[in-house]
């Protein structure tokens, strides 16, 4: 009784209307989830960091580089815009690839709007095939955004988009670049226009939802990745065990490269030690820069035979342990 005896009597033009008022200029806000899912190596990651203005997911020219759904926040127009960068989807053979591609297809499940990223060059080879397929049992919108067009001819995207199109009923196409940004700003203008109107669910600062040291461990994965080859890079993993901020503004961290093998220890240690400094440079160098403090970082490699086999190292990455 009380509350409506107040609605009554509220005062025209009193403060209510003028949030209203407010309101009305601004615009209603938007917000929701975008799963970029594709074939490894497509550019998701890369776009994510693109879209977000920032390096929230790491990259490189190898395959199977992201291994767990990483959340990049942007904000655009009045929208608050999540990306859900996805491992690439491919045919499954270990049990931490069964769990890439599972966390992948759970990202699309639990997304407003679904963009299948698909590398131009290659075109539909690969898993690309597979994927359409699997999104024709997929139920919400589905965009599809044909990238590294910096790297093809015009009248190939035209027919690439042709059978995509053929295939899954996609309701937009776009044709960009993540490295260029070609095509990106109206590609967020459409992410901004089309997600559904409520209130934005991270703060307006958020950038991501990967814990500090996750991405510190990240970022030297990433390293790895880049300077070492063939298998060890799928054979390792990077946790952080020690945060440390120092009085004098500094930061130590300490990291655990596992490796399946004492070969590849030996590897990734290098002549000399010449591998693991090189990746603890570069690393503590990027660090450092997103930090903004200096850092001083110890890696120590390890063999573990069997992580690939261990649920506490998939809990670590946010994976789901695959049973069997
Ligand atoms: N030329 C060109 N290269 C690109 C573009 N976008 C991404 N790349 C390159 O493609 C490679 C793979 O990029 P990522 O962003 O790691 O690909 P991803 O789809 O996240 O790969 P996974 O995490 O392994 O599934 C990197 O070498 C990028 O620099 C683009 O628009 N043009
Ligand atoms: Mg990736």
């Amino acid at each position: 009784m009380d509350t409506m005896i107040e609605d009554e009597n509220l005062p025209e033009g009193g403060a209510e209307v003028e949030n209203d008022a407010d309101a009305v200029a601004a615009g209603p806000t938007h917000s929701g989830f975008v799963a970029l899912i594709g074939p490894t190596n497509a550019g998701k990651s890369t776009l994510v960091n693109r879209l977000v203005g920032a390096k929230v997911s790491i990259v490189s020219h190898k395959v199977q580089t992201t291994r767990a759904i990483v959340r990049g926040i942007a904000i655009h127009d009045n929208a608050q815009i999540v990306f859900m960068d996805t491992p690439g989807i491919f045919k499954p053979r270990r049990r931490l690839d069964r769990a890439m591609v599972t966390s992948a297809w759970g990202g699309a499940k639990d997304a407003d709007m679904i963009a299948l990223l698909i590398d131009s060059e290659r075109g539909l080879r690969g898993d690309a095939e597979a994927i359409l397929e699997g999104l024709q049992e997929v139920q919400q919108p589905k965009i599809l955004l044909l990238n590294k067009i910096d790297q093809v001819k015009r009248e190939d995207l035209l027919a690439l988009a042709a059978a995509a199109n053929e295939k899954v009923n996609f309701v937009r196409t776009f044709m960009i670049s993540a490295t260029t940004g070609s095509g990106c700003e109206d590609l967020m203008d459409y992410f901004a226009r089309e997600l559904p109107e409520g209130p934005w669910y991270y703060p307006e600062d958020q950038i991501s939802d990967l814990p500090m040291r996750q991405l510190a461990a990240e970022i030297t994965r990433e390293k790895l990745f880049l300077r070492l080859h063939q298998e060890l890079p799928y054979a390792s993993h990077v946790e952080t065990e020690k945060w440390e901020e120092k009085k004098d503004g500094s930061v130590r961290i300490e990291q655990v490269i596992y490796v399946e093998r004492e070969s590849q220890k030996k590897i990734a240690l290098g002549k000399g030690g010449d591998a693991i400094k090189s990746i603890s440079s570069a690393s503590r160098k990027e660090l450092s820069e997103i930090l903004e403090q200096p850092v001083h970082l110890f890696l120590f490699v390890k063999v573990r035979e069997n992580w690939g086999d261990d649920p506490q190292r998939f809990r670590e990455m946010g994976l789901e342990f695959p049973k069997g």
